[in-house]
């Protein structure tokens, strides 16, 4: 492995040139660029990389580096047959690596597992469908069955997939959201009466500042940075929160700009860059609404106006004068020593946040995966709302979302708490009373697995067992099932960690061609933006067994329920019709069909960003909660005696979250493994390891189960003291199944808090060549 500073911007003639090596590894060069042409532009297929949007600007080519990789592992030429499953067993298949199983490519055949022989061999659609009501309609009752969804599900297969469910009689709805940004909804839902963000795209161009916390455009929304690109240009104020300097956020090369390209010229994207520490960002902006809370004192003693927007305080909010109380009560030190910053440089932030008309605040993974992300967002809401950054252009909250459509399926129904507007809209239009009680969320549903209390798992895509806390709990979860059952487009760890009987239902993907009776079907997302979109693959490939996914889930529920409540089959002969059926539902979706028409889709509307407000007191809310006592709580840290640090886990450059196309982050300048652990130096020195060494790292938890990975390489990081980073899967064993947000039950995989000790493990080679 090689660890070697990088130097350049990000983007630029690197992403260009891994765009290409990617394209032949997927050996199917000719085709995949003329897939890659028509990624997210009218009448061709929504990119599966992020749910960031798309501007308007005609004539651009609409993916990037990360998106084209997503594409061409999709299209890839290889298959993954019966033949392969007789050739390897199940056992053996789970010693290889998530590349390995990646790169063996698309699944060819529904399959079933044999326990005598331990190996999958071919079943057909009709007899896989029959096993599944089999064991659905013999369990004592439907909540025994969880239904599992990752967010590249398309708002038509999604919202088969909850009428299925529903209509069977249960709301367990675990899905990839309460992993992601299920603090995001929580949150905003309470402040502002909707859960989602309020800005548009085009809010960008007029935004004077916009503030970005805890994520990684470079690597994982590579769209976004052209326009930061282009905001930084015309001289807003980037002002970027992050632990770990992002190669991304520093300096960006448009590979689209042939200007940047010739002359090796690069966009600074980040005006000002603060590295606070991991968890700290609720203590940044409590101290950043502290000093502009001064300011406004001073100014108002000197008989000038109020800094704050009083009128829209006034008109729109309810909760300020508590919420500022708080804030007069948390002390400078607290703030300081919890954030990591300096008094000054929070001065600073505050000072450039007022200095802007319009501010935009995103977020990611960085803030919504940690104990008191719901308390951190309202914090930031609370300061967007004392000046007023909603319902103007160029200002707002953007929680910039993940999986291409997670926002759009949970906008379907996908949601274990179904609201009852929500319910009496299926009541009425199908005529059925769907269950009211809350179903189980991801924690949830393992924890219901491991009891036994569930023995039936379905997966709409997604690879559950690995993308979860607590690896060995969850594998133990999934094992304990009667049935699992995985729709998905490629081989990944889940599909090996069998039930008493198990089922892998090979699916068509975003770029494929999917012909039903009435012709090629294109399905519809929404992106982070609220805007609806249909999306058509464009490529005929042999998709040899293959099934839609909106065919799949029919098959299951025609042989389920039979034509109850509808007639499954029928509709998906041509999706129009499905739409139908959530245009009667859904808010926003009437005529559909008819909308989808418009280049670029539709916009769902956000009633926050009309300066409507949802909540209880039908006004914006300012939350009120005291910072925590402690990042770390005090009941952990007793637990060892040795040093404790705190770990967070990120994706590299070269995997889209449990997909792993290869070894190379490139941007933080670590190439050839991924069992590395990022350290600040002086840590490194203090522990009496260096540099190259491994450790084995053990989580605390109160549980008092142990929890360890073992043979990370150590890595000299410019990261604040205290913290570490590594990536995510291979980190996962040592997340807590009880270490979950408050109110989000999110797992708290950006901040765990663990000890470390040198290995007796040494180098282990990586031959990438035997793959
Ligand atoms: N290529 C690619 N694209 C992807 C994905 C992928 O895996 N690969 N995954 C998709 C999905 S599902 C999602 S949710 C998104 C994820 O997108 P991100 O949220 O960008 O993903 P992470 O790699 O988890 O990065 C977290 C970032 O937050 C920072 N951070 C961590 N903790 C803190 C903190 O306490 N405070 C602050 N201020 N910063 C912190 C980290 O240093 C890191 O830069 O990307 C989506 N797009
Ligand atoms: N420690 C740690 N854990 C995390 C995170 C973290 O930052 N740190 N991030 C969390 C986040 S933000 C998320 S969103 C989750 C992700 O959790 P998941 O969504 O469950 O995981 P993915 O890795 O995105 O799923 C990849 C699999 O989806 C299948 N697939 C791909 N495309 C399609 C398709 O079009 N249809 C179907 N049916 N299947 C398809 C393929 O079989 C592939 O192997 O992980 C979470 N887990
Ligand atoms: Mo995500």
């Amino acid at each position: 492995m090689t660890i070697k500073q990088y130097k350049g911007s990000a983007g630029g003639w690197g992403a260009l040139a891994s765009t290409t090596r990617h394209l032949v590894k997927s050996e199917n060069v000719t085709r995949n660029i003329r897939n890659l042409l028509k990624t997210n532009q009218d009448h061709g297929f929504d990119c599966p990389g992020c749910a960031w949007g798309e501007s308007e600007e005609p004539g651009r080519f609409r993916f990037c580096e990360n998106g084209a990789k997503a594409v061409n592992w999709e299209a890839t030429s290889r298959r993954v047959t019966p033949e392969f499953f007789a050739q390897y067993p199940v056992g053996w298949l789970q010693q290889q690596s998530d590349y390995f199983l990646e790169y063996q490519g698309r699944l060819s055949h529904p399959v079933r597992y044999n326990a005598q022989t331990d190996h999958y061999e071919a079943i057909s659609w009709d007899d896989a469908f029959a096993l599944i009501a089999d064991h659905l309609n013999t369990l004592e009752s439907p909540d025994q069955a969880e239904f599992y969804t990752s967010g590249r599900a398309s708002n038509e297969a999604a919202f088969l997939y909850q009428l299925f469910a529903r209509a069977y009689g249960t709301n367990n709805f675990p899905d990839c959201s309460n992993m992601c940004h299920e603090a995001s909804g929580v949150a905003l839902k309470q402040s502002i009466g909707v859960g989602k963000g309020t800005v548009r795209i085009e809010d960008f161009d007029q935004a004077d500042a916009i503030f970005v916390f805890g994520q990684n455009p470079g690597t994982n929304h590579p769209r976004m940075l052209d326009t930061l690109r282009k905001a930084a240009r015309r001289g807003a104020a980037i002002v970027t929160m992050n632990p770990l300097k992002e190669r991304g956020l520093e300096r960006f090369t448009n590979p689209q700009s042939p200007a940047e390209m010739l002359t090796g010229g690069a966009t600074r994207i980040s005006s000002h860059y603060f590295t606070p520490k991991l968890g700290g960002d609720m203590a940044v902006v409590r101290g950043m609404v502290k000093s502009l809370l001064e300011t406004d004192k001073t100014e108002m003693l000197a008989g000038r106006p109020s800094i704050f927007d009083q009128d829209f305080i006034q008109a729109h909010t309810t909760g300020m004068t508590q919420y500022l109380t708080e804030v007069e009560q948390t002390d400078w030190s607290a703030i300081v020593e919890q954030s990591g910053l300096s008094q000054d440089d929070i001065e600073y932030a505050a000072n450039l946040y007022r200095q802007s008309e319009r501010v935009i605040i995103t977020w990611a993974m960085g803030l919504t995966q940690h104990k008191h992300s719901v308390n951190t967002i309202q914090e930031i809401t609370n300061l967007q709302l004392l000046f007023g950054q909603f319902g103007k252009p160029g200002a707002g909250v953007c929680p910039v979302r993940g999986h291409s459509n997670v926002q759009g399926d949970r906008t379907m129904g996908i949601n274990e708490k179904p609201a009852p507007a929500f319910n009496q809209a299926i009541e009425a239009t199908f005529g059925f009373s769907p269950p009211t009680q809350h179903g189980h969320n991801t924690v949830h549903a393992i924890k219901a697995m491991l009891a036994g209390e569930s023995k039936v798992f379905i997966g709409l895509g997604g690879n559950f067992a690995s993308a979860t806390p607590d690896t060995r709990l969850t594998q133990q979860a999934l094992s304990n099932c009667n049935l699992t059952v995985n729709i998905a487009t490629k081989l990944n760890r889940t599909h090996l960690i069998t039930g008493k009987d198990s089922l892998i239902l090979p699916c068509l993907g975003r770029t494929d061609i999917d012909l039903q009776k009435n012709g090629p079907q294109s399905v519809t997302v929404e992106d982070s933006f609220s805007m609806v979109h249909a999306s058509g693959g464009v490529v005929e490939s042999d998709t040899g067994e293959m099934r839609s996914e909106p065919a799949i889930i029919a098959g299951i529920a025609q042989a389920t329920l039979g034509k109850q409540p509808v007639d499954w089959l029928k509709l998906t002969e041509d999706y129009d019709r499905i739409r139908e059926l959530i245009a009667d539902v859904i808010p926003g979706f009437s005529d559909m069909n008819q909308k989808l028409k418009q280049p670029g889709g539709f916009y769902l509307g956000n009633s926050a960003a009309e300066r409507i407000w949802h909540t209880d007191s039908r006004k914006a809310e300012f939350k009120t909660h005291p910072l925590p006592e402690h990042l770390l709580a005090a009941n952990l840290r007793q637990l060892s005696e040795d040093p404790v640090f705190v770990l967070q886990t990120v994706r590299s450059h070269d995997q889209y979250n449990t997909t792993i196309y290869g070894f190379e982050d490139r941007y933080r300048g670590i190439s050839g493994e991924r069992k590395v652990l990022m350290m600040n130096p002086a840590d490194i020195e203090a522990l009496g390891l260096n540099v190259g060494d491994r450790v084995d790292v053990t989580s605390l938890a109160a549980d008092g189960i142990e929890r360890q990975v073992k043979g990370f390489k150590l890595i000299g990081y410019d990261i604040p003291a205290g913290n570490l980073a590594a990536y995510f899967p291979e980190t996962n064993p040592l997340v807590a199944l009880d270490s979950k947000g408050d109110l989000s039950d999110t797992p708290i995989s950006k901040a765990i808090p663990v000890i470390l000790k040198a290995s007796q493990i040494h180098d282990e080679r990586i031959d990438l060549a035997s793959y």
